[in-house]
């Protein structure tokens, strides 16, 4: 992987950290930090190491303000429809490694659909989370007017898209946004643990649960349960199924192979 400008990359004990590194603008997402993002999970995607992506904002302001309205301002009708941020959280939410956002600060716009994107959210008390954009005249367009609603419900969802507010931690666990809630200072430690209790399972399990859970959530409930179905019959042939079983029966923890 190349020098990134605008996103620090660490690897370390199964876990790629990307933080995301323009402070002074808040984190605000321009097509650079867009591009390293993107080549960031093609390279998680190949690293058999890793097994855990977390993504988390520098300064400690700000997780994401959203996209560079800089850059927004001079954007044409066409450029909407290039895949761009929506495509790219798209392919996290694809991504057969397990995701989780980090926030502390704010996460508004694009920065919000960003930790949507991802399969778990951890915030502190001090975290904001918003879609203003209708306060720019655009729409929440990087996949947020479809997962706000399927992570808090249509209602809350609207809400929150057509008043602008802004909700802090407290209140993103409430509504289920998020699913863990913790100080500033257990920020890091609380993705740590969450990473832990994801890598203690199978690979091939993980990535067929992830599909399982997004590709049948779109689907009529039929299909979804043979998505279910057939990700079993998959992982019923692995190593890891045979490892897994037996270390139950064998009162030891398993050691998976992610064959
Ligand atoms: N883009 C560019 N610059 C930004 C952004 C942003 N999103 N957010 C903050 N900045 C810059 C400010 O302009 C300022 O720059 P300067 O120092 O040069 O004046 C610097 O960051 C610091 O900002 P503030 O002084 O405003 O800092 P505060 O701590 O007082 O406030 C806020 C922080 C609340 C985050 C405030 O800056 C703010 O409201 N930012 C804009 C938030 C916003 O509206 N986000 C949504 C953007 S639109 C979007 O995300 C669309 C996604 C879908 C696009 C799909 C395209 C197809």
């Amino acid at each position: 992987m190349g020098n990134f400008s605008n996103l620090l990359v660490e690897k370390e004990a199964g876990i790629m950290w990307l933080t995301l590194n323009r402070p002074e603008t808040r984190n605000a997402l321009d097509a650079n930090t867009l591009a390293e993002i993107d080549a960031a999970f093609t390279d998680a995607e190949t690293d058999t190491e890793i097994r855990v992506i977390v993504l988390q904002g520098a300064g400690g302001k700000s997780f994401a303000a959203g996209a560079d309205i800089k850059q927004l301002h001079d954007r044409h009708a066409l450029e909407a429809l290039i895949p761009g941020m929506q495509g790219l959280y798209s392919k996290i939410e694809g991504c057969s490694k397990v995701t989780i956002a980090a926030v502390t600060g704010y996460a508004l716009g694009g920065g919000c659909e960003l930790a949507l994107a991802c399969d778990i959210r951890i915030a502190t008390k001090k975290a904001k989370f918003g879609l203003p954009e209708l306060n720019l005249g655009i729409i929440p367009g990087a996949g947020g007017t479809q997962r706000l609603s399927r992570i808090i419900g249509k209602g809350r969802a609207l809400d929150m898209i057509l008043t602008g507010k802004i909700i802090d931690g407290e209140q993103a666990e409430r509504v289920g946004l998020v699913t863990y809630l913790t100080d500033e200072e257990g920020l890091v430690d609380t993705a740590k643990k969450v990473a832990a209790d994801v890598m203690k399972k199978g690979p091939v399990a993980i990535k067929l649960v992830k599909l399982a859970v997004h590709k049948g959530y779109d689907v009529d409930s039929e299909t979804a349960m043979w998505i279910e179905k057939l990700s079993q019959a998959v992982v019923f042939n692995t190593e890891d199924k045979k490892e897994g079983t037996l270390a139950f029966l064998e009162k030891r923890n398993a050691n998976f192979t992610n064959r």
